[in-house]
């Protein structure tokens, strides 16, 4: 069956989930992979630019104003920061890429620290790429979307600050990510705003299925991730 790309967000559709959230907790800043918890617990990691919003969107997703610290200093988060939900699942938030104001080795560094954890982390489920609603994205951001694809990661594009541009022109906004990372209609693109909380359902619903897929219903041999 064919079917046209749709831009979630905008209105969430009746089938998308309520999350409720029971627990929520920060855990370890894990700066190397004998630091990340043993737990088992299936990790969702968000990535993009400094300062796209990643800690914001998970304050959003969970309810809490200040669990994720966020800040209007881009660079903020730089090591691998885990929070545990309801006791079942982790937000993992990476470290953002593309901050011009740290040295070339602190880059190299943080670059190597995402390539490893998102190659070899076996509890990785998915992983949600932010990009500003704004802005076209960067060369930084088709990159790391065509590598995510090559690795076989199971993305989800969210597109962040939503708020930022007038409901008459989201769509159109959508529609340049879309084309800018060749997205197909199998892809997953929501707009969100942490400041209106719209996308908080759409993506919540995107969020259990890959889990529910993950962990319970596909096969080892065909996982999404390794
Ligand atoms: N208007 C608006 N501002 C937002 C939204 N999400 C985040 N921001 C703001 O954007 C800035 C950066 O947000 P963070 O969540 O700290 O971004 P980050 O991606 O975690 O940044 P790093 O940790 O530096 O990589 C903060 O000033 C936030 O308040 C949004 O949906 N709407
Ligand atoms: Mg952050």
């Amino acid at each position: 069956m064919h079917r046209r790309a749709s831009f979630l967000g905008a209105n969430t559709p009746p089938w998308a989930n309520r999350m409720i959230i029971t627990s929520a907790h920060f855990v370890i800043s894990a700066g190397s992979s004998s630091q990340m918890p043993h737990s088992g617990w299936p990790e969702i990691a968000l990535v993009g630019r400094s300062n796209v919003g990643k800690s914001s969107l998970i304050n959003c997703l969970i309810q809490r104003k200040n669990l994720a610290r966020t800040s209007a200093k881009p660079g903020k988060t730089q090591m691998l920061n885990y929070y545990a939900i309801n006791e079942c699942m982790y937000f993992v938030d990476l470290p953002g890429y593309g901050y011009a104001h740290v040295s070339m080795d602190r880059r190299k560094q943080w670059g190597r620290m995402i390539d490893t954890y998102l190659t070899t982390r076996k509890h990785l489920c998915a992983v949600l790429l932010l990009i500003d609603l704004r802005h076209a994205p960067m060369e930084a951001d088709v990159s790391m979307h065509r590598w995510l694809k090559h690795n076989g990661i199971r993305t989800c594009v969210v597109a962040t600050k939503a708020d930022k541009i007038s409901r008459s022109k989201r769509l159109a906004h959508c529609a340049r990510i879309h084309e800018h990372l060749r997205l197909t209609s199998e892809d997953a693109l929501i707009a969100v705003s942490t400041v209106e909380h719209s996308g908080r359902e759409t993506l919540w619903s995107w969020i259990s299925t890959v889990m529910a897929f993950g962990h319970e219903v596909i096969p080892d041999s065909e996982r999404f991730f390794r």
